[in-house]
């Protein structure tokens, strides 16, 4: 992995991700489709070798399409997905990858349009935004929402918004979200931010992908500060106390203090890195270049007490172990002789005629000789 360029003006200099990229990469993708139809069949190449080219070119349209496939429950696609980002796995690793949580309403999207803002234009980043809802069985719903919500980072031409895949036969949304990842690190992102959507699960799964989790909160806490779980704080590198404007800028101070103090008392959520509390106004775009300010201190100092690369090594780890959980659920429910058995033997144990031990015994057995 490269050292994260503090000075992100390096990317200006090298004449950062311009408009010309994706502009090019669009009427590319036209003159190449419009080529095609006129050569022999033969010599059209195969859509991997394809959309390799157009992803390591940083085309958004080969990006979309690649995560696509990835998303997509088809057999057949998903062989083609694996072979893809084996191809291009070299040219991954190289982003801040932020994880975003708060309840809704907190202003997630509205921050991360800010943010995401800032960084294209102020600091010469590409900037790719996911979702990841663990709830989600429908395509679209909160996507769209999200998608009005962050109109102007849509348009920009340094950015890259993607909703949240849906879970399917092969792999859940952690999978496809991470290998999502992948693929916008080839395309060459800088700094990926991943959006909590849904509640429950989707904090620790979005902690577990990312380098920096921030929690985004609201003020006139209170009460609301003392029922909050602590399990999330203890998630969070930096805890933003958002809508710190208008009337609201005093109350967001004394929120930030009270968080602070609570901050203090509980474990890092990163070793060596002292979780603090900030204010910051998303819809004013105040404090936005400060929270960068933080990211980057703790890209710093992280990196250099090589806590970074061995939370990234931990990371890949537990992703083996949860697609291999993953597999062996899919193919165990998927193999002809369970899906033969169950509905008798679900019965059996309703009726109370075999036990639960007996009939998963049972099962296994006959799984593993088929
Ligand atoms: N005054 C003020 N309003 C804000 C600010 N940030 C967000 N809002 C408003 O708060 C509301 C919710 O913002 P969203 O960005 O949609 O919140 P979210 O956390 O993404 O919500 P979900 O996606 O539903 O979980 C919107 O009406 C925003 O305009 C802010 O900094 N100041
Ligand atoms: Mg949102």
């Amino acid at each position: 992995m490269r050292k994260w360029r503090m000075n992100m003006d390096i990317y200006k200099k090298r004449g950062g991700p311009s408009e010309q990229v994706f502009t090019d990469s669009t009427r590319d993708e036209s003159s190449l489709t419009r080529g095609r139809s006129f050569r022999k069949k033969k010599e059209t190449p195969p859509p991997i070798d394809d959309l390799e080219r157009g992803l390591l070119a940083g085309e958004r349209s080969a990006l979309a399409r690649a995560i696509t496939l990835i998303e997509s429950n088809a057999e057949d696609h998903f062989q083609a997905a694996q072979e893809l980002l084996h191809r291009v796995l070299p040219h991954a690793n190289q982003s801040i990858r932020i994880g975003i949580t708060g309840v809704p309403g907190a202003g997630k999207s509205t921050f991360i349009e800010s943010f995401g803002s800032f960084l294209c234009d102020e600091i010469g980043a590409k900037v790719a935004v996911l979702a990841v809802d663990p709830s989600s069985k429908l395509s679209g719903g909160s996507i769209l929402g999200d998608k009005t919500r962050m109109e102007q980072l849509a348009r920009n031409p340094h950015a890259f918004i993607r909703p949240s895949p849906t879970s399917g036969k092969l792999g859940g949304v952690h999978r496809k979200t991470r290998e999502t990842m992948i693929l916008c690190e080839a395309a060459g992102f800088d700094v990926i931010i991943v959006e909590t959507v849904g509640v429950g699960q989707s904090e620790v799964i979005v902690r577990d992908m990312v380098d920096f989790f921030m929690l985004l909160v609201l003020t006139g806490a209170g009460d609301e500060l003392q029922g909050m779980k602590k399990g999330i704080m203890e998630l969070a590198d930096t805890v933003i106390v958002n809508k710190a404007d208008g009337e609201n800028k005093y109350a967001a101070q004394k929120t930030r203090a009270e968080y602070e103090k609570i901050l203090h008392f509980l474990q890092p959520a990163t070793k060596g890195w002292p979780s603090k509390a900030y204010v910051c106004s998303s819809l004013y775009e105040e404090g936005i270049k400060e929270v960068w300010q933080v990211i980057q201190q703790f890209i710093v100092n992280t990196q250099a007490s090589g806590v970074f690369e061995q939370r990234r090594r931990e990371q890949a780890k537990e992703w083996l172990y949860s697609m291999i959980t993953d597999q062996l659920h899919y193919r165990f429910f998927g193999s002809p002789i369970v899906k033969e058995m169950l509905p008798k033997i679900e019965n059996d144990v309703i009726a109370g005629n075999r036990t639960v031990t007996s009939v998963v015994e049972e099962l296994f057995r006959r799984y593993t000789k088929e």
